[in-house]
């Protein structure tokens, strides 16, 4: 790594937003490549501070306000990634599910997923199962990433399951879940492929479950 992109990338670990901006425009002057400020600045600061968040070093403030510093940089860069061959990690549908409305931790959720470059798809809050399902065929996300907080709100994770099975979408995309009161245990209850207990590490358990859906595809083709 540059010295620039370690400086830009500890400028994003340090939730600095003003910096973050400056550097970004500075790294444009001197026509830096738009991809490598993303990947090698702004991206890799963030990968580092979710290490830190799992290694309990940092804690969710310092994740909202780092993550709020690098799209203040996201927003200098945007113009100037247009054209650029970004690669996005697979299509998310994120949403809290029906009777709801906590979006605190699902907020942070798609950022650090948008942050590793997913293309997240967000749903807000109170989401149907039949408004999932609708979103999973407009945008052909790979998957859909639940959460919920309250008891009686996780019992509608299965609901939603059930319609994409009904609509035969099933089986084109993996579904994780989380929020407080959700388990592992959970997931592996009610047919959910992947579980996260929190957002860095929802980045992780996206990851894996794009690489099931690869190897799927390439079984499929294979078969
Ligand atoms: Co509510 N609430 N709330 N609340 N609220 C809880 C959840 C509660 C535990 C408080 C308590 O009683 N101690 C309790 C639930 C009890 C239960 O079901 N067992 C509760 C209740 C009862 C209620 C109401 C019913 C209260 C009432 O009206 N009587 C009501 C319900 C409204 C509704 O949704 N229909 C209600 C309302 C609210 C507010 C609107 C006031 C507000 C929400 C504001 C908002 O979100 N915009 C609120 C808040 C703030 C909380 C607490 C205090 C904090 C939740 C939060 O944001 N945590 C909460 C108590 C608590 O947790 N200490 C509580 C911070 C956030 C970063 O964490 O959301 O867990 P969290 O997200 C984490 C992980 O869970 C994970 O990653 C995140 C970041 O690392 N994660 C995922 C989350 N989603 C994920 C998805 C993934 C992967 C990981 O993959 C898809």
């Amino acid at each position: 790594m540059t010295d620039f992109s370690s400086v830009l990338s500890q400028a994003v670990q340090e939730g600095d937003d003003k910096k973050v901006v400056q550097l970004v425009k500075e790294a444009l002057a001197e026509s830096l490549p738009a991809i490598d400020i993303l990947e090698k600045g702004l991206v890799h600061g963030v990968q580092a501070l979710g290490q830190l968040f799992k290694d309990r070093q940092v804690y969710l403030p310092e994740i909202l306000i780092s993550t709020r510093a690098m799209n203040r940089g996201l927003e200098e860069l945007q113009p100037y990634l247009a054209g650029a061959d970004i690669h996005k990690k697979g299509i998310i549908v994120l949403g809290t599910v029906e009777g709801d409305l906590h979006d605190i931790g699902k907020n942070l959720v798609g950022m650090m997923l948008r942050s590793n470059g997913f293309n997240v798809v967000d749903m807000g809050v109170d989401v149907s199962a039949d408004s999932f399902a609708s979103a999973v065929k407009e945008s052909n996300a790979d998957i859909v990433a639940m959460s919920g907080l309250l008891t009686t709100t996780v019992t509608y994770f299965p609901t939603v399951i059930g319609r994409l099975e009904k609509a035969g979408l099933k089986n084109r995309v993996r579904v994780m879940i989380g929020g407080a009161p959700v388990t592992r245990g959970l997931a592996d209850s009610i047919g959910a492929e992947g579980f996260a207990e929190d957002c860095a590490s929802a980045v992780d358990e996206a990851t894996r479950l794009m690489a099931l859906v690869e190897r799927e595809g390439l079984d499929e083709y294979l078969a």
